[in-house]
């Protein structure tokens, strides 16, 4: 009776449909916490976003059961096939796991992970499959902040697989342009503001739901980027935290066009070419800088940015 009134409550479909009758009666406590898996559809028009623990960066609440709090990562695409999952923060205590399920098809296989322990700098690496699902147990007492990851489709096979062309240039880049755009993102206030054009702001820098995360991409991504570009995403969060950085996608003319992260004036990591990768920095105050040259363009970047309190 209980937990009819709950699904009632929810009059979603998709989430009553999921659960068999009995598996219905079993997690009928858990709907109190969560109500249930969620379904994340990827689509070609929809293609990334952030996931969490319940309350994040709060810590999470205690005695949610086993697929409660949790989502199903899945591809309905027609060009798409597989969802990348790149976790930016995962900080669980004994006797509480976030477990992550990963399915592929063509061979049909499957991974489970269970994390359990303090992750910062030691997050697992970021993976790609047919569709995932990711959720958090915890026990009745003491918790932790839980987890964000940042999950985003893998491109269509062209563009990731295709020839990353190389021009006869012998020379260095030639990088024609004087004026250097400056985004402020202030994780602290939420505020973003651009020295460029407003009005494109929004193919460079993408919210997510909390003011503390989001996304960050070279101009029109996955579309090719503009010959050009020089574009420095100043990202700055309240003293005493740190940022991380998930690049989920990166793909540029090696060599000539690059993405630079730097902090404090010294480089954190350089991206050119094709390359996947997390980092964290030290401090509050975070520089991603991209430029490309006259010639030759390609997807560019994704990257999901955080302010992590450690
Ligand atoms: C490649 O070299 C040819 C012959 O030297 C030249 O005509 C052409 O403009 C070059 N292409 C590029 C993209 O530099
Ligand atoms: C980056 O942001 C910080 C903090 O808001 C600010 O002090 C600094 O001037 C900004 N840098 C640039 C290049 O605008
Ligand atoms: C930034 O670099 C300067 C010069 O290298 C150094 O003196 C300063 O302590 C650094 N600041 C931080 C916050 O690391
Ligand atoms: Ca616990
Ligand atoms: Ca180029």
């Amino acid at each position: 009776m209980k937990y009819l009134a709950i699904i009632f409550c929810l009059g979603s479909a998709v989430i009553a449909t999921a659960f068999s009758s009995e598996s219905l009666a079993r997690n009928a406590e858990s709907r109190e916490v969560c109500g249930g898996k969620e379904e994340i559809v990827l689509t070609e028009v929809a293609d990334h976003g952030f996931i969490s623990s319940p309350g994040y960066p709060n810590n999470y609440p205690n005695s949610v059961p086993p697929g409660d709090c949790g989502y199903d990562l899945v591809v309905r695409g027609t060009e798409i096939d597989s969802v990348r999952l790149g976790f930016l923060q995962l900080r669980t205590i004994t006797g509480d796991y976030v477990q992550v399920e990963l399915r592929d098809n063509e061979p049909a296989q499957e991974w489970f992970d269970q994390y359990t322990g303090t992750f910062d700098l030691f997050l697992p690496e970021l993976t790609a499959a047919n569709d995932a699902t990711v959720f958090l147990q915890s026990d009745e007492a003491g918790g932790d902040r839980g987890y964000l990851a940042a999950y985003a489709a893998e491109l269509p096979y062209d563009f990731l697989h295709g020839e990353i062309e190389v021009d006869n240039k012998s020379g260095p880049g030639i990088y024609e342009t004087s004026f250097t755009e400056v985004i402020n993102i202030n994780t602290e206030t939420g505020e973003i503001t651009t020295s460029g054009d407003v009005n494109e702001l929004h193919a460079k820098v993408q919210p997510g739901a909390s003011k503390t995360y989001g996304f960050i991409s070279s101009p029109n991504h996955p579309g090719f980027y503009p010959n050009n570009e020089n574009i420095v995403f100043n990202l700055s969060g309240p003293a005493g935290s740190k940022f991380a950085l998930r690049v989920l996608r990166a793909k540029f003319e090696p060599n000539y066009d690059y993405v630079i992260v730097s902090e404090n004036g010294s480089t954190l990591l350089t991206l050119t070419g094709l390359r996947s990768k997390i980092l964290y920095s030290d401090t509050n105050e975070v520089a991603v800088n991209f430029r490309s040259d006259f010639s030759n363009s390609h997807s560019g970047f994704l990257i999901a940015y955080a302010t992590v309190q450690t």
